[in-house]
C-alpha cells in the first residue's frame, strides 16, 4: 500500500540522514495543521533529538496530526535523550499516524499503547511498506544483535574480479565509483580482507568529489594471522584489524598506526565470521559493506551472512587471466536475489537485490 502524502514527506526526511543516526533508527516526522504540513523533522546523529522531538519543536502543535516513520519512544535504562511519547502528549498533539512499530524492546508496542491510553488517536500501517525497505539494516540489528550485510563487487562480464597479471585490477568508471562511495557514506563500516590490502592497498574512506565525507565509517580489516602491511593506508584511527593468530611485532606495529584490534578464536577454517559479526554488533555496528576479496566474500555467503548485494558489471571480458568472483572452493548453494533494482551507471551496471537469508 502506498504512503499517504504527509507520510511520504516523514519518509523523505527519514531516508535523507538513513544511516547517520546508526545505532539509532532513521526516522521522519512531520506536523499537519488543518490539512497543511507546519513542520519536518528527522533524526539527529546519535545522542542528538529524535524526529518528533525535531519536529514538534517550536511550533503550536494542539490539535495537530503527527506522522512518525515510526513508534514514539518510551523511557527505558540508558536513554539518550526525552521519550518522545511524552513530548507528543505534552505539546497537546491529537493523533498520530505511525508506519511501524519499533522492534526495541523497551519501546515495542508500548509507545503506541501509552498514546493511546492518554487519549490520542493512534494509526499504525501508514507506509509499513516503504519504511520496512528503509530501515532494512536497523530491523535486522534489533532482531539478531548482527549487522546488516552488503556484500558489494564488481564483474566483468565473464565473471572475473580483476586480471592483476594483465595489470587490470580496477573495473568500472567514474559513474560506479561514486555510486558506492555514498553507500560507504551512510554505512558504519566497510569489510575487507587482507588480501585486497595486500593487493590493492585501498584507503577504504567514503569520498565525494575526491574528498573525504565528514562521517566515516569504521574501516575493518579481517586478518587472522597477521599480514597487513603496517604501512598500508587503511590502518590508522578509525581502522578495526580483526585478528587471531599474530605476532606481538606485527601488532606493535599495527597498533602504533592508532588502528584498534579485535581479538577472535583462529580456528581451522580461520576466524569465524558469525563471531565476527556478533563482536560487531555488540559494537554497536548496524549495517557494513563487505567489499572484498573473493575468499571474503565466499565466506559470507556460504555462511548465509549476507542480506544484500550490489554487484556492479563492468563492460569488458576478463578472460583467462581473470580472477573468478566464487573461488572454485565449495562456494555457495546456487540462489537468485529478489526484489531486484537495477541503475544504469554508463558504462556500468549496478544489479541490486536481497539473498532472503533475513527478512525483516
Ligand atoms: C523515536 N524517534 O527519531 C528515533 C527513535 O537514547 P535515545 O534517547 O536516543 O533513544 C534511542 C532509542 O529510541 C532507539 O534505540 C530506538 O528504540 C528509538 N529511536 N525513536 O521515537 C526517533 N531515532
Ligand atoms: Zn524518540
Amino acid at each position: 500500500m502506498q504512503a499517504s502524502t504527509f507520510m511520504q514527506v516523514a519518509i523523505d526526511a527519514a531516508r535523507a540522514v538513513r544511516g547517520r543516526t546508526s545505532p539509532n533508527p532513521w526516522v521522519g516526522a512531520v506536523v499537519v495543521r488543518d490539512g497543511k504540513v507546519v513542520s519536518i523533522g528527522a533524526t539527529a546523529p546519535y545522542g542528538g533529538p529524535h524526529a518528533e522531538a525535531a519536529a514538534l519543536a517550536g511550533v503550536d502543535a494542539r490539535g495537530a496530526t503527527l506522522y512518525t516513520t515510526l513508534e514514539p519512544c518510551m523511557p527505558f535504562e540508558g536513554k539518550r535523550t526525552r521519550p518522545c511519547a511524552e513530548a507528543i502528549i505534552e505539546a497537546g498533539v491529537s493523533r498520530v499516524v505511525i508506519s511501524l512499530s519499533d522492534p526495541h524492546a523497551p519501546v515495542r508496542g508500548q509507545g503506541a499503547a501509552f498514546l493511546r491510553a492518554q487519549g490520542i488517536q493512534v494509526d499504525l500501517g501508514d507506509g509499513a511498506e516503504a519504511v520496512t525497505e528503509l530501515l532494512r539494516p536497523y530491523l535486522k540489528f534489533r532482531q539478531t544483535g548482527l549487522p546488516y550485510v552488503i556484500a558489494k563487487f564488481a564483474v566483468s562480464l565473464d565473471g572475473k574480479v580483476g586480471a592483476p597479471s594483465a595489470g587490470i585490477t580496477w573495473l568500472t568508471s567514474e559513474p560506479a565509483l561514486a555510486r558506492a562511495h555514498r553507500d560507504r557514506a551512510w554505512v558504519d563500516a566497510i569489510l575487507v580482507g587482507s588480501g585486497t590490502v595486500l593487493a590493492d592497498d585501498p584507503a577504504l574512506t567514503a569520498r565525494e568529489a575526491g574528498s573525504p565525507v565528514a562521517r566515516q565509517p569504521l574501516r575493518v580489516v579481517l586478518d587472522g594471522r597477521g599480514r597487513t602491511d603496517p604501512a598500508s593506508r587503511v590502518l590508522g584511527t578509525g581502522a578495526l584489524v580483526v585478528t587471531g593468530n599474530s605476532s606481538p611485532q606485527w601488532r606493535r606495529a599495527v597498533a602504533a598506526t592508532g588502528a584498534e584490534f579485535l581479538e577472535l578464536e583462529y580456528g581451522e577454517a580461520g576466524i569465524d565470521l558469525r563471531e565476527l559479526l556478533r563482536a560487531l554488533g555488540q559494537w554497536d555496528i548496524v549495517s557494513l559493506i563487505a567489499e572484498g576479496g573473493p575468499s571474503v566474500l565466499a565466506s559470507l555467503f556460504d555462511g548465509g551472512h549476507v542480506d544484500e548485494v550490489h554487484a556492479y558489471v563492468a563492460p569488458l571480458i576478463l578472460g583467462q587471466s581473470g580472477i573468478p568472483l566464487v573461488p572454485s572452493r565449495p562456494g555457495p548453494a546456487p540462489f537468485a536475489l529478489r526484489e531486484v533494482a537495477i541503475e544504469p551507471l554508463p558504462p556500468d551496471v549496478l544489479i541490486r537485490g536481497y539473498t532472503g537469508d533475513w527478512s525483516p
